[in-house]
């Protein structure tokens, strides 16, 4: 604390505070239009200025720090007449129109609180832009403080607008287009969010939403915080929340793309097929009608001729309950979700080689981190606050390798970056280890107190020297050993990966080479450093986590050890059978063994790969339950029932993010017609098979006690405590602070831990002259995944429709032209893409997102599986191209 006098009384503030906040702090507040606590100071608009004992002139509050004994005056005649003559300037070319329609905007504030009119004298310049669907520009309101020119900046990191030319005919707008999006805008909103006039504005949002509520992003696994604007029963507007997971941004996803939720076509009443027509059903009729036939299947085929399949979009307390459904009430283990799919190798990799299944740093460690090393990650797209964060740390000078065969927005700001073939990650980093070894560049303090079996380990790899390997990756061996030497020589490197890691015959051992890096340089257990999967959906590490997995109970718990403790709590025993993972089930489903399935929020005929294997797996079940917002592609192709399932923002419970923070959603607006939260349609399920005794939570709060009760590295997490504070599990109990950075001192699994020599295995997947092409699925900024919520907002203006990339080269020696439709052929399947001519993808490569289920692009994949945990290999699909 400092003592200061303001206004010749003395107050306690926090030392080193901004005397602007401390000002406010003690209740002298200032007036201001150009501050933003996101930003660096501004000090433009002069109306923040105070009078300090000894200095000369004015000082900016917003810019000056409180010093011990500081003597301030914050509001004397000088002053208030310095702010109104300040305020008329900015005034003199504002509509008086704008100030008197819209009071709330804090610059109308300000003029009413002075009593200064706007003059609507004419400008020089102004920036017009209509195109945007979400962002909406009234330049004639334009004070010039800015803060969006700054936000863009020093939060995004896009650098759209600019303040250009000078005195009378400055003017801010897109420095590198005509419009906002040639200008290369993300559509963040971080800039309509911080101006303080209106001049940037939401198209879509009333001025003065009714309520606001405090939620987490249904989205991607970033987690972020936002409040919530509901108007007569609807979202109307969302906004960033100041938390330590997102600091006050979002990304266009979380802030904009919430229109889904009023879809027209939004399932409200649960419905039944019958003669392969849907007929709505009341909730009675549709859950006698499930018991009664999953009653009969388990009585014909046993309890294992039934799946039940998390969803990674619902919360956890939903999650938890539909594993206990499947083991307590159908008396199977055959339960999964849609981890399996992306990052189960990282978690498989992870327990067996570290201990923990889970990212071993935190987000805060970005700002610690000498260096990044990104790897089959594009974060700037698929999980774009992350993103945002990384690229402020390397425009700040962190070092940055990017190991992606594309060249992605954050590969072009690399220091290196390894445009690898496909498939090629084993060899890659085994020589990335090699150099390591070879070059000195080992923690040797680390290895001694926490590694083990070096000599093996440096014998084996010695085999990969990056000059035998670099011609396979299609990269240079110099730039292998520049790599290496970067994410050695950072004190604290930090490592983040992706599906580009995981989706490969590869990707548990692709993971695991990874670890070894992170060994053998020390980058584990300390802050700034760690290995960290950018876990996918808002939820997908809980779903997994509260036990949706076949071989693991809640809190990734192994069933031979902690199955008994789950059967004293339960009351029941488990069952002694293996459980089928969702890969075996479709297998099993195509052998006749699987006659039922249950899917809550998952689309899996569309985001499976190899539809034909798909199909024919799901067209073998006599029974298959959806349960989502929309007929999605499962339903519409397959359904037996559809049950119509509350949204994230209709209902409560809690999500754990991709850096192990559990956090809580809580409901906005109430479901539409008939929905009902997953956690409802559970129990009421359960109810009906007997079970109403373990499926009678009358809240979510009350499932997540259960869970905590089970979970001891959970058992902190009250609702209470997460209502504060921001937790990391390991939390093991209300005095916890969570653990931010695993690993510290030991590793779960013991003391040290080991080194994993691991061979190349290449896919079976390659090019020959009739396939020459190498495809590559991912995502991108716009779309979310089966494209069922982005899809019905105003994204799709801002991306129409998946592409496929090509190089430049390829396209000219195809003669194809951008736009055109291309037919691509795999050994597997055919579909009909747009083409996209980009020199984002290297010749010999194409890439594709997998969002328009019209177009359907997993047609193309192959079967091909993880060895170890069978994750589809989606990122590698050998193809031909040709004029659609
Ligand atoms: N906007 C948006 N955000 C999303 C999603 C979305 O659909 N849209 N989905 C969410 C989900 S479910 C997930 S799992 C995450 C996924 O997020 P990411 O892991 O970032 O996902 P992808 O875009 O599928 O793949 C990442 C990168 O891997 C590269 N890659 C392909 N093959 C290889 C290879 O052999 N080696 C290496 N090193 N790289 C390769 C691709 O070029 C791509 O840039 O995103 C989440 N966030
Ligand atoms: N070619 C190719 N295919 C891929 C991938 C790839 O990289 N390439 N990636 C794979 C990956 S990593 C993933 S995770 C999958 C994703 O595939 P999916 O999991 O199928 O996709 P999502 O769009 O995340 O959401 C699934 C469904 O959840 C519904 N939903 C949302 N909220 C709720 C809720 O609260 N309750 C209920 N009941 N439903 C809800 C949505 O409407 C949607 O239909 O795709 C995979 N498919
Ligand atoms: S558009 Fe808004 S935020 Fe940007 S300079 Fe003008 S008034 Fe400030
Ligand atoms: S970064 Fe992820 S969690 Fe944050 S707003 Fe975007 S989609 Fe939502
Ligand atoms: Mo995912």
């Amino acid at each position: 604390m400092a003592r200061i006098t303001i206004n010749g009384t003395p107050h306690d503030v926090d030392a080193g505070a901004l005397l602007l906040d401390a000002l406010a702090q003690a209740g002298a507040a200032v007036p201001h239009a150009c501050h933003d606590p996101r930003l660096a100071p501004g000090g433009a608009c002069r109306l923040c200025v105070v009078e300090v004992e000894g200095q000369g002139r004015p000082v900016a509050s917003c810019a000056a720090t409180v010093e011990e004994g500081m003597q301030v005056r914050t509001h004397t005649p000088a002053l208030e007449a310095l702010r109104r003559t300040n305020l008329a300037l900015m005034a003199a070319h504002y509509p008086s129109q704008a100030a008197a329609s819209e009071p709330s905007r804090p610059f109308h504030q300000l003029l009413a609180h002075y009593g200064v009119q706007a003059q609507d004298e004419p400008r020089h310049h102004q920036f017009r832009d209509d195109s945007h669907p979400y962002i909406g520009v009234a330049m004639d309101r334009c004070i010039h403080c800015a803060r969006c020119v700054r936000i863009c900046e020093e939060v995004q990191g896009q650098f759209v607008w600019e303040t250009l030319q000078r005195g009378e005919h400055t003017h801010v707008a897109p420095g590198k287009g005509a419009t906002l999006l040639e200008g290369g805008c993300v559509s963040c909103g971080a800039c309509v969010d911080t101006c303080p006039t209106g001049a940037l504005f939401d198209k879509r949002s009333p001025a003065v939403p009714e309520t606001w509520t405090r939620t987490t992003c249904v989205y991607c696994g970033v987690g972020c915080q936002m409040d919530v604007a509901s108007a007569g029963g609807k979202v109307v507007a969302v906004r960033p929340a100041d938390h330590p997971t997102n600091r006050g941004h979002l990304c266009v996803k979380g802030r904009y793309a919430y229109e889904f939720n009023h879809a027209p076509d939004r399932v409200t009443t649960p419905m039944i097929r019958r003669d392969g027509a849907w007929r709505e059903a009341s909730w009675d009729e549709a859950l006698d009608f499930i018991a009664d036939r999953l009653r009969a299947i388990i009585a014909e085929s046993g309890p294992d001729a039934v799946g039940v399949l998390g969803s990674a979009r619902a919360s956890n307390e939903e999650n938890y309950l539909a594993q206990k459904f499947a083991r307590v009430v159908l008396g199977t283990n055959n339960v999964d979700c849609c981890a399996r799919v992306c990052h189960t190798p990282s978690a498989k990799a992870l327990k067996a080689m570290l201990g923990t299944g889970a990212a071993a740093n935190c987000f805060d460690d970005i700002e610690i981190a000498g260096a990044f090393l990104l790897c089959g990650v594009n974060p700037t797209e698929n999980h774009p606050v992350v993103g945002a964060r990384i690229r402020q740390a390397v425009l700040r000078g962190a070092r940055l390798v990017v190991v992606d065969p594309r060249r992605t927005e954050l590969a072009e700001l690399a220091d290196v970056h390894l445009a690898l073939r496909p498939g090629t990650n084993v060899p890659l980093f085994n020589a990335m280890a090699a150099v390591l070894i070879e070059e000195g560049l080992l923690d040797q303090a680390f290895l001694a107190e926490r590694v083990t079996g070096f000599d093996d380990f440096a014998a084996f790899v010695a085999a990969y020297a990056p000059e035998r390997v670099a011609g396979d990756c299609g990269v240079s061996a110099a730039d292998i050993r520049a790599a290496a030497r970067i994410y050695a020589g950072a004190g604290a490197a930090m490592c983040f990966h992706g599906l580009g890691m995981t989706e490969h015959l590869q990707g548990t051992e692709g993971v695991m080479t990874l670890i070894n890096l992170a060994l053998l340089t020390g980058n584990l257990g300390k802050p700034g450093a760690g290995i960290n999967p950018l876990r996918g959906q808002n939820n997908v590490q809980g779903s997994a986590q509260m036990g949706c997995d076949p071989a693991t109970l809640t809190g990734s718990q192994l069933i031979k050890d902690a199955g008994p403790r789950f059967e004293a709590a339960w009351g029941c025993r488990l069952p002694a059978t293996h459980g089928l993972d969702l890969l075996q089930m479709m297998d099993a489903a195509r052998a006749g063994r699987l006659k039922a399935l249950w899917a809550f929020g998952y689309d899996i005929y569309l985001s499976l790969a190899n539809e034909a294997a798909t199909r024919d797996a799901l067209a073998g079940l006599d029974l298959v339950i959806v349960q989502d917002l929309f007929l999605n592609e499962t339903a519409r192709a397959f359904g037996t029932v559809f049950l119509p399932a509350a949204s994230f923002f209709e209902k409560d419970g809690t999500f754990m993010n991709s850096d192990r923070r559990v956090q809580r959603i809580r409901g906005a607006v109430p479901p539409p017609g008939q929905a009902q939260p997953d956690w409802w349609i559970i129990q009421a399920l359960a109810g009906r098979l007997g079970h109403a005794q373990g499926f009678a939570f009358d809240s979510p709060r009350a499932v997540w006690d259960e869970v905590r009760a089970l979970w001891p590295d959970g058992a902190g997490l009250s609702y209470e405590r997460i209502a504060r504070e921001s937790l990391h599990w390991p939390c093991p109990d209300e005095d916890h602070p969570g653990t931010p950075v695993l690993h510290q001192s030991r590793f779960p699994i013991g003391q040290t831990a080991a080194l994993a020599p691991i061979g190349f295995v290449p896919t079976p997947e390659t090019t020959d002259e009739t396939y020459p092409l190498l495809l590559t699925t991912g995502r991108t900024l716009y779309h979310f995944n089966a494209g069922t919520m982005t899809g019905r907002t105003p994204n799709t203006a801002l991306r129409p429709t998946d592409t496929l990339d090509m190089a430049p080269a390829d396209a000219a020696q195809l003669g194809l032209a951008d736009g055109e439709p291309v037919r691509v052929h795999s050994r597997h399947g055919t579909a009909t893409l747009p083409l996209h001519v980009t020199a984002q993808v290297q010749p010999g490569q194409l890439f594709a997102t997998f969002h328009c289920p019209e177009l359907f692009v997993n047609r193309l994949t192959s079967t091909v599986r993880d060895r170890q945990v069978r994750a589809p290999e989606y990122k590698v699909t050998a193809v031909r191209v040709e004029r659609g």
